[in-house]
């Protein structure tokens, strides 16, 4: 037995978003669905900007916590027991668990939480801690015109989605940004980077399915230059006809890459699913031990009821998480905020 509180009800810390609790169940919301990948390309018209708690309010973690404390007010080793399994449950990973556990554990010990709302700010300031040293956001060099991304990733994480929003992004920052049409696997897939390209006034260089897609990005790096643009953004397949095969095929561009800029690509991202869980860690793995990646992208972070493979993520590779995706339409591609992430999936306060 550690020591014992009396959960505060009427904490009077914070005010609950009681909007977000009514509409969000944390699935993508109706007017937010995009077309499939068959049919390619952003949905027509953008919902209005949505805030990460609202976006992220349907987690496990904001739900299971809340019940926890409802159920078990009382701090003692039970109580840190559940919380360890609410965490594995939200995907957060053993690793990442078992540390942040044993810190409230020991402080608990100490008696340093004088109630539930207490242990919870604890908490929020561990999580917080964990990303902050993979908020590291994306930055564009000057110096390294055009500036080439390559997208990385397995099928259906949302690559093209993902370079989509950020030909927006990037257009709208004022840069000339130039999308290579590397998935050559599917024929769809050259359309629905089209689409995309179409829809943001951003051109796409493109020679079709079936190409050499090594061939295809050198050619978009020769036509980015001889035009002046500032980027290039790269997408690549899912899946080839074996893993091997896509990574093979990933290191030859990487290499073709290098004979026009040997510091190309300056920015390889790795998209994640989201919803994947632990297998997340073992893209990573693979990805970054085949081409190097520096930076990754974790995407419907919406569409899920877990959200702590972010946390696994950070603990086990420390890569920079750059971008997350919380929605299908251009807006919803965010810049990874460590503090927003956390609020967005913890309760604001225990109280009801
Ligand atoms: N809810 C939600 N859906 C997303 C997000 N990002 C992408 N998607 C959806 O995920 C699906 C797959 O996205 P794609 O961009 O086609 O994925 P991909 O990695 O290019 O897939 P392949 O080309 O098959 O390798 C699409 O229906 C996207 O709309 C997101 O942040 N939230
Ligand atoms: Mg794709």
């Amino acid at each position: 037995m550690l020591g014992i509180w009396k959960k505060k009800r009427d904490s009077g810390l914070g005010t609950r978003d009681s909007k977000s609790e009514a509409q969000d169940t944390g699935a993508p919301q109706p007017s937010a669905l995009g077309p499939q990948p068959s049919s390619g390309g952003p949905p027509p018209s953008a919902p209005a900007k949505r805030s990460w708690r609202e976006r992220l309010a349907g987690s496990f973690l904001n739900r299971d916590i809340r019940d926890l404390f409802r159920r078990h007010p009382q701090l003692d080793d039970a109580l840190l027991d559940e919380l360890e399994s609410v965490l594995l449950r939200a995907d957060v990973g053993v690793a990442a668990t078992t540390a942040l556990i044993e810190d409230l554990r020991r402080r608990a010990g100490k008696r340093e939480f004088a109630d539930a709302d207490a242990l919870l700010a604890a908490l929020r300031a561990d999580l917080v801690a964990l990303l902050a040293p993979v908020a590291r956001p994306l930055r564009i060099d000057p110096a390294a015109r055009p500036f080439v991304i390559l997208m990385v990733g397995v099928n259906g994480v949302g690559k093209t989605t993902t370079i989509g929003k950020l030909a927006r992004r990037f257009r709208d920052a004022g840069h000339k940004v130039l999308l290579a049409a590397g998935d050559t696997f599917r024929a769809a897939a050259v359309e629905q980077l089209e689409t995309w390209g179409e829809r943001n006034g951003v051109a796409v260089v493109a020679q079709g399915a079936g190409a050499d897609a090594a061939s295809v990005i050198f050619d978009a790096l020769q036509a980015a230059r001889a035009r002046g643009m500032d980027l290039l953004i790269a997408d690549t397949a899912g899946r080839l006809h074996t893993q091997a095969g896509l990574m093979d095929e990933l290191a030859k561009i990487r290499r073709v890459l290098g004979k026009l800029d040997a510091a190309a690509p300056h920015e390889v991202l790795l998209v994640i699913d989201g919803t994947t869980g632990q297998n997340a860690l073992s893209q990573t793995r693979q990805f970054h031990a085949a081409i190097g990646v520096s930076g990754l992208v974790v995407t419907k972070l919406d569409g899920t009821a877990k959200g702590g493979v972010v946390f696994a993520l950070a603990r086990e590779f420390g890569l920079p998480i750059r971008y997350v995706g919380l929605g299908e339409s251009a807006e919803d591609l965010r810049e990874f905020d460590a503090a927003a992430f956390v609020d967005g999936l913890l309760p604001e306060t225990l109280g009801d």
